[in-house]
C-alpha cells in the first residue's frame, strides 16, 4: 500500500497584494519550492498523485458557520481596498480574490487524503496545501488560516467512521471494545507546527474522540497568539478533559533531542493508551531549523523521526497536511524527509548531541503533570516513584557502575538552566566515538546544503533463514538470501564457541555473517537471520564482534529472553547491551543493562518508550542487532512493534536474529516491518504491572545521570505522594537534582 500526495497548482494563486510585514512570509513559493524538491528527489514520482478537489459548502459546514463561509465566498469579488479592510478585521490574515478557491482546495485536499487512507487505497499521505488551517475558527480567519483543513478532515473522518462502524468486522472497535474511559477511541491530531493550533483546540476541546496534541513556541505567553489557553494546564473541557495536550516551549532553540524526548515521554504514551484509528498531522515546518517564526533548531531529519514514530500508531494510517513553514530551504527539505518516511524509507540518523535542554524538560514535565490525572500510562510512573522511593532497598539489584565509565561524566542536570543553542550541556560520554556525534550543531545553511546522508541500499530487506519455509509469506521486494560466508572464515569465528561446533549452527552462522557483511557494506539495509536455540548466545556474540571489527562504530544490541551477555564484551562504549528478559533489573554499567520482560502490554510499551528508545536515541548506534532468544516470550505484534521502533535508529540498519524454530508468521511480520510496513496495532493497552513499573523506575534512577534522553522528572509529586520527593532524592534520585529538592 502506497503513499498519496494531494496537490493542486491553483493553491499557488493566493498571495498578499499590499504591504504587511507580518503576512509576507506566507507566499506561493512555499508550495512551488517544496514540490520542486520532491520531484528532484524522485519522491513525488513514488507517490500516488491526487489532484485536490474543492470542499463543498456542507463539508466546510462541519466546522465553520454558514455566515463565515459566505463571508469568505464574497471575497472573490472584492477589490483590493475592500480585501485589505476585511483582512484587517482578523489577526494576521490577508485575502486575495483567489483565497476562497484556494482555501476550498486546501480543505478538499485533506478530505481526499483521509478518504484515500480510510478506504485503503493508500496507507498514508501528505496534502501540500495553502492557505494553512490550524488557527482558523468556527467563524474567524486567523494566522494565515482561512478554513481549518485538519479539523474538517477530522470531522469528516468521524462522520465516515459513523457510517462504517456498524459494518460487522470492519473495525474491532465497533462492539464492546471501548476506550478505557468508556468512550470510542478515534482520531489523534498531532500538531508539530511551531504555533499553537488554537483553532483545532477550540473545535474539539470537549470531544473525547479526538485527542489533540500541540507543541508550540510560547515563551510564558509572550509569543503569538499570546493565549493563556496554550499553556500546559489547558487540558480540555467536560467530556474532553485530558484530550487536549499542550506542550508550550518557553525558550527558542529547541532541537532534535527536545522533540524526540517530547514524543517518547509525553505524546506516545498517551497515543498508545488512546489507540487511535487514524492519525492526522498538522504538519507545519516552522518548527524546523532556520525558520524565522519558530527560531528552533530541529534539523529536517528530525521530521523523518517524528513521522516514523507516528507510523507505529493506527496501523500506519497517517495523514499529514501542510500548515506553516517559511524558510523555503528548510521547509522543502523537511517535507522531503516526511514524505520519504511515509513511503517507508528508513529515517536518516539524527545529528548533534541527543541531550534535551533544561527548559524542554521542564515543559515536558509540566505537561505530564497536567495530564497525569487523565492517563494511566502517566500515573503509574508517578506512583512508582512512590513505591520505589519508599519501599525498595536502594542497594537491591544494582551491582554498581564500571568506574572509569561513569565517574567523569558530567551530571546533566547541573547544566545551566537557560537554553541557547550554544549553551548546550556538554556531551554525555567521555572519549570514544560518541564525541564525533556530539559536535556542535552546524549552522542552518551548511546543514541544509547537505543531501540526505544515507543513500538507499540496493536491497532493502533480506531474509536469511536456514531452512526456507515455503509457508513464509514475504512482501515482493524482500529477498531470500542464498549466500553464506566462506567456510574457513565461518569456522574461524565459531572456533572459540562450543555451541557453534554443530553443523546446523555453523550453517546458520555462515548465513548470518554473509547477511551482516551485506549490511556493513551498504548493500542491504536490514535483515533477518536464524540460529538453533542452543547456539543463539554464541551467534549473537560473533555478530557483535564481527560488526565492531567490520565498520560499525557503535552497536546497539537488544537481546530478548535468556541470552547472557557475551563474557568478553568490552566496556569501551562501542556496544550498548540491553537484555530484556533478565531475572532482575540491573545496570552493570551505563552500557550494559538488563531488565525483566514486562508482563503486561502496558509495561512493554513503557519499557520501549521509557527505556529502550531513550537509550537507543542517546547512544546513536550505526548498527542494531535485535535477538529473540530462548524464552523471549514476545508475541508477534510486540516483536513487530519493537523492531519497527528500533528501525528508527542507525538509518534502519537492523539485523533481527530469530530462533530456527520460530514460526513463519513471526519471520514474516518482522520482514514486513523491517522493510517499512506498519506494525499491527496492539489494541487497547493494559496497564503496566507493579513489577514492570518498578524495574523501569529503578533503571531510570540508575541511568538518568548518564543518559539524558531518559530524563523525566517525577510527576505530580504533591498529587501522588507527598513524601516521594524526599524519598527519591535521599535514596536514589539525588545526583544532579539539586534544583528539584
Ligand atoms: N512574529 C501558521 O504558521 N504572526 N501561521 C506571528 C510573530 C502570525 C502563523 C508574529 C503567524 C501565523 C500557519
Ligand atoms: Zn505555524
Amino acid at each position: 500500500m502506497g503513499t498519496a500526495l494531494v496537490y493542486h497548482e491553483d493553491m499557488t494563486a493566493t498571495r498578499l497584494l499590499w504591504d504587511d510585514p507580518e503576512c509576507e512570509i506566507e507566499r506561493p513559493e512555499r508550495l512551488t519550492a517544496t514540490l520542486d524538491r520532491l520531484r528532484q528527489r524522485g519522491l513525488e514520482q513514488r507517490c500516488l498523485r491526487l489532484s485536490a478537489r474543492e470542499a463543498s459548502k456542507e463539508e466546510l459546514g462541519l466546522v465553520h458557520s454558514p455566515e463565515y463561509v459566505s463571508l469568505v465566498r464574497k471575497t472573490q469579488v472584492l477589490g483590493e481596498e475592500e480585501l485589505q479592510a476585511l483582512s484587517g478585521q482578523f489577526d494576521a490574515i490577508y485575502f486575495h480574490p483567489s483565497t476562497f478557491h484556494c482555501a476550498r482546495l486546501a480543505a478538499g485536499a485533506g478530505l481526499q487524503l483521509v478518504d484515500a487512507v480510510l478506504t485503503g487505497a493508500v496507507r498514508n499521505g501528505l496534502a501540500l496545501v495553502r492557505p494553512p488551517g490550524h488557527h482558523s475558527q468556527r467563524a474567524a480567519a486567523n494566522g494565515f488560516c482561512v478554513f481549518n483543513n485538519v479539523a474538517i478532515a477530522a470531522a469528516h473522518a468521524k462522520q465516515k467512521h459513523g457510517l462504517h462502524r456498524c459494518v460487522p468486522g470492519w473495525l474491532q472497535g465497533c462492539g464492546p471494545r471501548r476506550h478505557s474511559k468508556g468512550r470510542h477511541r478515534w482520531i489523534l491530531i498531532v500538531d508539530w507546527d511551531v504555533h499553537h493550533g488554537q483553532g483545532i483546540q477550540y473545535l474539539f476541546e470537549d470531544d473525547p474522540s479526538v485527542l489533540y496534541f500541540s507543541w508550540h513556541r510560547y515563551e510564558h505567553g509572550r509569543f503569538w497568539p499570546f493565549l493563556r489557553e496554550s499553556d500546559a494546564d489547558a487540558v480540555g473541557r467536560g467530556q474532553g478533559l485530558g484530550f487536549t495536550v499542550n506542550l508550550p516551549w518557553n525558550q527558542v532553540g529547541m532541537g532534535n533531542a527536545d522533540y524526540v524526548a517530547a514524543f517518547l515521554h509525553l505524546l506516545l504514551p498517551l497515543a498508545f493508551e488512546f489507540d487511535p484509528e487514524l492519525v492526522l498531522v498538522s504538519a507545519g515546518f516552522d518548527s524546523a531549523i532556520g525558520d524565522p517564526e519558530g527560531q528552533m533548531q530541529a534539523t529536517p531529519e528530525c521530521f523523518a523521526h517524528l513521522t516514523h514514530l507516528l507510523q507505529v500508531l493506527a496501523s500506519g494510517r497517517v495523514c499529514a497536511m501542510l500548515e506553516g513553514g517559511y524558510h523555503l530551504e528548510s521547509l522543502a527539505e523537511s517535507v522531503c524527509m516526511t514524505v520519504q518516511t511515509l513511503l517507508g524509507d528508513p529515517a536518516p540518523p539524527l545529528s548533534g548531541p541527543m541531550v534535551p535542554c533544561q527548559s524542554a524538560l521542564e515543559s515536558i514535565q509540566s505537561a505530564r503533570a497536567a495530564q497525569a490525572p487523565y492517563w494511566k500510562s502517566l500515573q503509574l510512573q508517578g506512583q512508582c516513584g512512590q513505591v520505589l522511593g519508599c519501599r525498595i532497598p536502594p542497594q537491591a539489584p544494582c551491582s554498581g557502575y564500571d568506574s572509569e565509565l561513569s565517574l567523569d561524566v558530567t551530571p546533566v542536570l547541573t547544566s545551566p538552566s537557560t537554553h541557547s543553542p550554544e549553551g548546550r550541556p556538554p556531551p554525555l560520554l567521555p572519549g570514544g566515538p560518541m564525541c564525533k556525534a556530539a559536535a556542535p550543531a552546524p549552522a542552518p545553511s551548511s546543514l541544509l546544503d547537505q543531501p540526505c546522508l544515507c543513500p538507499a541500499p540496493s536491497v532493502r530487506t533480506t531474509v536469511a533463514l536456514t531452512a526456507p519455509d515455503i509457508t513464509l509469506v514475504l512482501p515482493p521486494d524482500v529477498i531470500q538470501q542464498e549466500g553464506s560466508a566462506l567456510r574457513e572464515e565461518t569456522e574461524a569465528w565459531a572456533r572459540p564457541h562450543e555451541s557453534l561446533a554443530r553443523k546446523e549452527a555453523l550453517t546458520a552462522l555462515g548465513k548470518l555473517l554473509y547477511l551482516l557483511d551485506g549490511m556493513l557494506d551498504g548493500q542491504v539495509n536490514s535483515g533477518i537471520a536464524a540460529t538453533p536455540a542452543s547456539a543463539a548466545a554464541a551467534t549473537l556474540d560473533v555478530a557483535i564482534q564481527r560488526g565492531l571489527s567490520h565498520g560499525a562504530q557503535r552497536l546497539l544490541c537488544v537481546a530478548l529472553g535468556q541470552l547472557d551477555r557475551p563474557p568478553d564484551l568490552a566496556h569501551d562504549g562501542r556496544t550498548l547491551w540491553l537484555n530484556i528478559g533478565g531475572k532482575e533489573a540491573a545496570a552493570l554499567s551505563m552500557f550494559q543493562v538488563s531488565t525483566p520482560l514486562p508482563v503486561m502490554t502496558g509495561g512493554f510499551l513503557s519499557c520501549i518508550l521509557g527505556l529502550v528508545l531513550p537509550l537507543a536515541y542517546g547512544f546513536q548506534p550505526d548498527l542494531v542487532l535485535v535477538a529473540l532468544g530462548p524464552g523471549h516470550g514476545l508475541q508477534g505484534p510486540h516483536a513487530a512493534l519493537l523492531a519497527a521502533m528500533l528501525r528508527g535508529l542507525a538509518g534502519g540498519r537492523v539485523l533481527a536474529l530469530l530462533e530456527e524454530d520460530s514460526t513463519p508468521q513471526l519471520a514474516g511480520i518482522l520482514a514486513r516491518v523491517l522493510r517499512g510496513e506498519a506494525p499491527p496495532s496492539l489494541g487497547p493497552s493494559s496497564v503496566a504491572s507493579p513489577e514492570d513499573v518498578q524495574a523501569l523506575m529503578y533503571l531510570r534512577g540508575q541511568l538518568e545521570p548518564q543518559w539524558a534522553m531518559l530524563q523525566v522528572r517525577l510527576i505530580a509529586e504533591a498529587w501522588l505522594c507527598p513524601g516521594a520527593r524526599l524519598c527519591r532524592r535521599g535514596r536514589w534520585g539525588g545526583q544532579g537534582r539539586a534544583s528539584e529538592c
